[in-house]
């Protein structure tokens, strides 16, 4: 059996979640989660890894589907409740879904789903009472479809066993001690790791309480914090930086009131994008605590990790988890020592594959079976420090990973666009965002309403913050555009 299920059957009456001011027991969560992965099955014994996807906001409900394709044997593929209709297109044909489960409220948004594809569509809402069996569901199947932005234009699915994400989830619950008692507030999106697997199936690994706030509101969490329940919280720097505005903000009395509640927390953890040493200094005022800075990745979970118990060095993501192997190699992906060098991974841990990508899969692993995540590092006092990644199409802005390439794809079909550069402009609040250079077409002006028409065909979270419009791209003597020339235009302006 899948070991989360199985283990919280020995938590039965303890509360598992907590959404829209209720409260869920893991016995609720193992009978509804029950009652919908029967329905998937009507009649069948297996799914035998159809994937089916899911659009519902973070709360119980999307516990309950997200355990009902696994129990099903299925594979879950959780669709990003703020993507247009493009964005979730692309999923569903990318992994030819046999399905989609949706909350009402996406009833609209997903509706010509079922006219584009071969795809039933299933209201959360109607799902009855079936009897039946379920399946047993061996460790090494696939259990779960992330998508994440590489270096290729289109996102790509990047294919987890459950074997992988027990790893993942293990070595977290052991390296910083999570326990039953532990409640943590999660306002994460549910389409990532960080959300998934670090704060919501640690909590259910450990019997722990996972609380969801489905929109981030500083002032909101602070109410939270407040209330005294919470004694864990795990978010990117951006939120770390938005809280401590707000909190700079307040009355002193005020400020006092919400340092001496956060002083009882038992962890806090800092992640997904680098950790800027004055955000953590900020938030050791704010709240006494050292935030703990980890590194990881959708294909590989977590793998670094400063200490729970020890120092935590500001600027550095630590030392390699228990039961990850790390190393740092150069272009010709030798091991180097005292050196920058590229980190490579290795373990259970590690993602089986990218979803029908064979080749972007081989070529992602060295010969030798190590993957290669693109991250620079050093080892300075037995600590990895991150100096920055080996490709500039890479941008990490409010904790999500963005593809220049993809952007770029997107912004040359408007024909008022003859070509276009996207790079990152580094950003103390959002760590990057993200800079497209403009080149209009001939005859044609800068194009008007461009945040509209992007919005259509991408995510908020890609759509550039900053335009800059040159008559032609810079290019080097072999064509290509040279980009590290763009970031001072931006800077200038
Ligand atoms: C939004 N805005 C941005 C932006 N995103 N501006 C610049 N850059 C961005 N990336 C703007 C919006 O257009 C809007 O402006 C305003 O900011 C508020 O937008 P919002 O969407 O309401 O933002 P908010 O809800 O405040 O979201 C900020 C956030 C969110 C930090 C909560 O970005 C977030 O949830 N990030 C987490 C992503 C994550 O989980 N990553 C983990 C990946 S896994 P206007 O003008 O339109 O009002 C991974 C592995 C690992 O990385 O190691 O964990
Ligand atoms: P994603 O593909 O969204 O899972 O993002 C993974 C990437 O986030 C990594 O390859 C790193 O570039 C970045 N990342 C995660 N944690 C950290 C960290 N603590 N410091 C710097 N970068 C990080």
């Amino acid at each position: 059996m899948i070991q989360i299920v199985q283990q919280a059957q020995g938590f039965s009456e303890r509360t598992a979640i907590r959404s829209y001011g209720q409260n869920y027991s893991y016995q609720t969560l193992l009978e509804k989660s029950e009652q919908i992965a029967l329905h998937l099955l009507n009649g069948r014994a297996d799914l035998n890894e159809a994937r089916i996807a899911f659009i519902v906001n973070p709360s119980f409900e999307y516990v309950a589907v997200q355990w009902a394709i696994w129990r099903a044997g299925g594979i879950a593929v959780p669709l990003c409740v703020s993507h247009p209709y493009a964005s979730i297109k692309y999923v569903i044909e990318d992994t030819r879904a046999e399905s989609v489960i949706y909350e009402k409220a996406f009833q609209d948004l997903v509706a010509p789903i079922a006219v584009d594809f071969q795809t039933s569509l299933i209201d959360l809402d109607e799902i009855g009472i079936t009897v039946g069996l379920l399946p047993d569901v061996h460790r090494d199947r696939r259990a779960m479809i992330l998508y994440t932005s590489g270096t290729t234009g289109q996102p790509k699915g990047v294919v987890t066993t459950h074997k992988n994400i027990e790893t993942q989830i293990s070595s977290l619950v052991e390296a910083w001690e999570w326990n039953q008692d532990d409640q943590i507030l999660n306002l994460l999106p549910l389409h990532h790791v960080h959300g998934i697997i670090n704060v919501l199936s640690c909590a259910l690994w450990s019997g722990a309480c996972c609380e969801f706030l489905p929109k981030f509101d500083a002032g909101t969490v602070f109410d939270i914090f407040l209330g005294g329940r919470i004694n864990v919280f795990m978010a990117v720097p951006t939120i770390f930086y938005k809280l401590i505005a707000y909190w700079q903000e307040l009355p002193v009395e005020e400020q006092v009131r919400i340092t001496e509640g956060l002083r009882k927390f038992r962890l806090m953890v800092s992640g997904s994008a680098a950790l800027p040493v004055s955000t953590l200094e900020k938030w050791q005022e704010v709240s006494g605590h050292v935030l703990l800075e980890r590194y990881g990745m959708t294909e590989i979970g977590m793998a670094i990790s400063n200490p729970y118990r020890g120092v935590r060095k500001p600027g550095h993501i630590g030392m390699a988890l228990a039961g990850v192997q790390v190393r740092l190699a150069d272009e010709e992906d030798k091991e180097v020592k005292g050196e920058a060098g590229e980190i490579q991974v290795k373990g259970d841990n590690v993602f089986l594959e990218y979803w029908n990508k064979e080749e972007a899969t081989k070529s992602s692993f060295t010969n030798d079976g190590w993957f290669k995540t693109g991250d620079i590092a050093v080892v300075e006092d037995g600590y990895y420090k991150i100096l920055g990644r080996n490709s500039v199409d890479i941008i990490k802005s409010g904790g999500y990973k963005i593809s220049a390439l993809e952007i770029e794809e997107v912004l040359r079909t408007n024909e008022a666009i003859k070509d276009c550069a996207v790079i990152g402009i580094p950003d103390a609040e959002w760590g990057e965002i993200i800079g497209a250079v403009i080149v209009p077409s001939e005859g044609k002006a800068f194009p008007d309403n461009l945040k509209a028409w992007l919005l259509d065909r991408l995510p908020k979270y890609k759509i550039p913050r900053s335009y800059i419009a040159l008559d032609e791209l810079p290019r080097n003597a072999m064509g290509k555009v040279t980009k590290k020339e763009l970031l001072p235009l931006f800077q200038e302006s």
